[in-house]
């Protein structure tokens, strides 16, 4: 039984209510492109379930930050980022650029990145 917010885009793109361009789905996890891309790969991953942001799926204790990784792994692969490198973002609390409380990955690659982020 998948928890899911009515009001909220996320879990309504689980739910298949609102479409996006999905590149990978786990039991656990689905994996779209962010439509503002900020990069020539820049993946979502996401729980199915809603939690709110990466501080509150890693309390639950369940894994699921785990399987993010994993499926960030393979996406890469599957990119062809792998070997050149990327990046995983999880933006926490409006402060630091969260604007959709559901739990993401950003999963960036495809040109330099900076460090510093901005
Ligand atoms: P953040 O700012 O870390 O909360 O990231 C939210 C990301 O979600 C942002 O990069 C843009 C993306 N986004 C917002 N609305 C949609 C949507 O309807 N579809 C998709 N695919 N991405 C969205």
């Amino acid at each position: 039984m998948t928890d899911r917010r009515s009001d909220c885009l996320f879990c309504k793109i689980v739910a298949g209510e609102v479409p996006a361009d999905i590149v990978r789905e786990g039991e656990r996890t689905i994996a779209f492109r962010d439509i503002n891309p900020q990069a020539p790969t820049h993946v979502l991953i996401i729980p199915r379930d809603h939690y709110p942001d990466m501080a509150s799926a890693g309390a639950a204790g369940i894994g699921l930050l785990d399987e993010i990784a994993r499926e960030a792994g393979e996406i890469a692969r599957a990119e062809g980022i792998a070997d050149s490198g990327y990046r995983m973002v999880f933006n926490t609390g409006p402060g630091a650029g969260q604007t959709i409380f559901h739990v993401h990955g950003h999963l960036l690659g495809g040109r330099g990145l900076e460090w510093p982020p901005g």
